[in-house]
């Protein structure tokens, strides 16, 4: 508790625990209570949106490179900020250093790219069918851009968001989730840095609102964040998308996903295991990229079984502080009953359970580690059709590739996916029209991992928002079509002829 009041001071939090506070804070670590912090009244909140507003009505006006500016300074703050921010993720997740770290680096490289973003937030111009019209289009600022996010990742999502929202020109009322709201105070104390001496930067460019799915709710409802980005469960999407639509305001979701995998009888196994290993159990399989399906043609499943389980079996888990420690626990309780739950109905439903047992409980009676759990399935049941937020990772077999992409995409979900081949025309029909149906397809790589500077996000039960790299910027702001005429007639579109005499 120490360290973690010690991380925050340094990176500019001064004192966030409140006697009264009725936000309480966990320890995934050891299970320590850490303390309270307190949530945002609705009128806080409310008064915080407000606040975002007036910043926006002045940061609109700023050129956009200069904005750009301002996200440069943002990224040397965190690059100066990296290890003690790493680490406070951490601290507040669970997650490895390594992967804690890592998270840092994607919020620097999201950075990285929205400065040379604010130099292209262009349009088009289109030949237009009257004479002497010039037809363009211009992009413009939207409004402040709501950002909720969830504990699994719980800086560099908000960063993708955060950085192209305020090159774009929109300031940031953002809800972090209630499991991690330490970090976030840390990055706006950043954030706060880096503005300080930046003339062009109005006070409340980020606002953070404390609190759990009520204060979301009400974010969803406020017709002054004219887009609502939103990460977490489907269930969190399904109750927040039809707030948002329900004012007609434009939503960005990153819901959940329940990734697969297809490894052909020509996969290059020595690729394929670590890279499994890597997304079924990186962040004690706490992304949403995280790989849950294994769909293995018959001629290759049982070595991979083989060396899956020993792969596994030598996994370090624990705690996360410590350097060679590769998974930590999961971050809470309930998480924990959810991996149980999960294996018991897989189970029922004739799967062959490999590990899945809890670690370390005499030693932390209320921290939560597994190991992570292979499970063998007949076949792909409704245990396996859901996603479970823990490390475990459902193997199914096929014989016909046409089944395995069949059943590659016969889930709801529809968010990251990866085929293993060395066969040109498995790979090119995996990404093509009839292969994954999902926003992420990867070839020889694992499903999670993403790099920033590609769109992030998924399909059907996913959501369908695109967040970070390539076009995602446009989701940020306003689209104005124009048409100037230059000419001395009054042509009108389609021919149409409207003489007043
Ligand atoms: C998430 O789990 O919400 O692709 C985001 C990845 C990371 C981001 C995951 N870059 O695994």
């Amino acid at each position: 508790m120490d360290e973690i009041l010690s991380l925050c001071a340094t990176l500019g939090v001064a004192a966030p625990l409140r006697a009264d506070g009725d936000l309480p804070l966990r320890s995934p670590i050891d299970g320590h209570r850490t303390g309270f912090l307190l949530a945002d009244s609705g009128s806080a909140a409310n008064h915080k949106v407000a606040v975002a507003v007036e910043a926006f009505h002045q940061w609109r006006t700023v050129p956009a490179p200069r904005r750009g500016e301002l996200i440069r300074r943002f990224g040397e703050e965190l690059r100066a900020a990296k290890q003690p921010l790493g680490r406070l993720v951490t601290l507040e997740t669970g997650k490895i250093l390594e992967e804690g770290r890592g998270e840092v680096q994607e919020m620097i490289d999201i950075c990285d790219f929205a400065v040379g973003l604010s130099r292209q937030l262009h349009g088009l111009t289109m030949p237009s069918e009257r004479p002497g019209h010039r037809m363009m289009e211009t992009w413009h600022p939207l409004s402040p851009v709501g950002v909720i996010t969830a504990f699994n990742f719980p800086v560099a999502v908000w960063a993708w968001n955060a950085a192209v929202s305020l090159v774009c020109g929109d300031p940031v009322v953002w809800k972090p989730s209630e499991k991690t709201p330490l970090t976030a105070l840390a990055c706006q104390a950043l954030f706060l840095r880096a503005a300080q001496n930046f003339d062009a930067a109005p006070d409340g460019l980020v606002q953070v609102v404390l609190g759990g799915s009520a204060a979301a709710q009400r974010l969803a409802a406020d017709a002054r964040l004219g887009l609502v980005s939103a990460t977490g469960s489907c269930r969190m999407g399904r109750a927040l998308a039809p707030v948002v639509a329900g004012r007609l305001g434009r939503c960005l979701l990153e819901l959940g996903g329940n990734n697969g995998a297809v490894i052909t009888p020509s996969a290059d196994l020595d690729l394929a295991v670590p890279a499994i290993a890597f997304a079924a159990v990186g962040t004690a399989g706490q992304r949403c990229t995280s790989l849950r399906r294994l769909i293995v043609h018959e001629a290759v499943a049982a070595a991979l079984a083989e060396q899956l389980k020993q792969a596994f079996a030598r996994l370090r888990i624990g705690d996360p502080r410590q350097p060679d420690t590769r998974m930590g626990p999961l971050i809470d309780g309930q998480a924990f009953s959810a991996f149980e739950r999960a294996l018991a109905r897989a189970r029922d439903e004739g799967g062959r359970v490999y590990g899945g047992a809890r670690l370390l409980a005499e030693r932390f009676p209320d921290a939560f580690y597994v190991s992570p759990a292979l499970v063998e399935m007949p076949e792909q049941s409704a245990v396996a059709q859901q996603e479970t937020f823990a490390p475990i990772l459902y193997m199914m077999t096929y014989r016909d590739f046409g089944d395995a992409v069949a059943m590659h995409n016969a889930v709801p979900q529809g968010l990251a996916s990866s085929i293993f081949t060395n066969d040109l025309r498995e790979a090119e029909t995996f990404l093509g029209a009839t292969g994954s149906d999902c926003g992420i397809a990867n070839v020889n790589i694992g499903p999670s991992g993403a790099e920033i500077g590609g769109a992030f996000g998924g399909e059907k039960a996913s959501g369908g928002g695109r967040e970070a790299g390539s076009d995602s910027w446009k989701s940020y702001m306003r689209r104005a079509t124009n048409t100037i005429n230059y000419s001395r007639a009054l042509p009108l579109a389609q021919g149409i002829r409207f003489d007043l005499e």
